[in-house]
């Protein structure tokens, strides 16, 4: 079915499965997105916990945590995207399990999906979902995660923005197409006005290469995600802040972001209308 058709009927912002934006962002649309992840109460039955509450014997265990870990969503970047980032920026090689039908995610929620959603990442012997949650433990787990409370706390903060600003991006692939034009403006308003001066600024005021603890960390890696994602939609927005494109060229050359980064990575491209085909058809009810 055509792009048009499927939004065909569907009040403005609907049909926006995996996003959600906060109030202050658009009330329509998030009453919208809402009303989505309001038809699905996310109950906890009793083979969901025993899913990711390891009650596994140790073999089972063993055998998981020598493995690499698996991801499992659709093959776009979504909430995804940023764990494929952060595995790659860390050096670990993972496997990937594409969701491309509605009944391939009614199964994986027959016991493996904590709150029904994905993503969800096999690692060391748990089934891990939310988003934040993954991204902690795998920066923590890679020494990616600052040195101390102080430092998480910041890194968090920073991580904070960076996801806010990324939000407004994600969802622009399910937007209606009049509703393009005014995001790119918001896109580029939000990252020049109040995210990127913010990180122009803690760059010039310590000096160093990294934005906490000069070491590369999670929030390293998630600007430099959100940096490249806005300049997809806007080309010209690092041009005011100097320091960022330093920054951008300084962490683009880890040799681990370097592979990423190149053609036949596991980096997904910007999605398309088939993409966006394939998510409406698993996450609408
Ligand atoms: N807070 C969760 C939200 C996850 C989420 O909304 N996942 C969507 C796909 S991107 C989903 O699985 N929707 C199916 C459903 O809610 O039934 C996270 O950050 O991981």
């Amino acid at each position: 079915m055509a792009i048009g058709g499927l939004r065909s009927g569907r009040p403005s912002g609907q049909g926006l499965p995996c996003l959600r934006l906060s109030l202050a962002l658009s009330l329509s649309l998030s009453l919208s997105l809402s009303l989505w992840f309001g038809r699905r109460p996310a109950r906890a039955s009793s083979s969901n916990l025993s899913a990711v509450q390891p009650s596994e014997t140790p073999k089972t265990r063993a055998t998981e945590m020598s493995g690499k870990p698996k991801l499992h969503y659709t093959n776009g970047r979504g909430r995804m995207e940023s764990i494929r980032w952060l595995l790659a920026a860390a050096g670990v090689e993972f496997d990937e399990e594409f969701l491309e039908t509605k009944g391939q995610l009614d199964k994986l929620k027959q016991g493996s999906l904590l709150f029904q959603q994905v993503p969800m990442v096999e690692m060391d012997g748990v089934k891990m979902v939310q988003t934040r949650a993954i991204l902690q433990y795998i920066a923590g787990k890679y020494n990616l995660y600052g040195k101390d409370l102080q430092e998480r706390l910041w890194i968090d903060m920073y991580v904070g923005g960076i996801m806010d600003l990324m939000e407004l991006i994600i969802v622009y692939p399910f937007l209606k197409p009049e509703e393009k034009g005014d995001r790119v403006a918001l896109i580029a308003q939000r990252a020049t006005t109040r995210y990127f001066p913010v990180f122009e600024k803690v760059l010039k005021d310590h000096g160093q290469d990294f934005l906490v603890g000069n070491r590369l960390s999670l929030a390293d890696v998630q600007l430099l995600e959100a940096i490249l994602l806005v300049e997809e939609k806007v080309p010209n927005a690092l041009t005011e802040f100097p320091l960022l494109q330093g920054f951008k060229a300084r962490i683009s050359n880890i040799p681990t972001i370097k592979k990423f980064l190149a053609p036949g990575s596991k980096k997904k491209p910007i999605p398309d209308n088939n993409y966006v085909e394939t998510v409406l058809s698993i996450f609408s009810k």
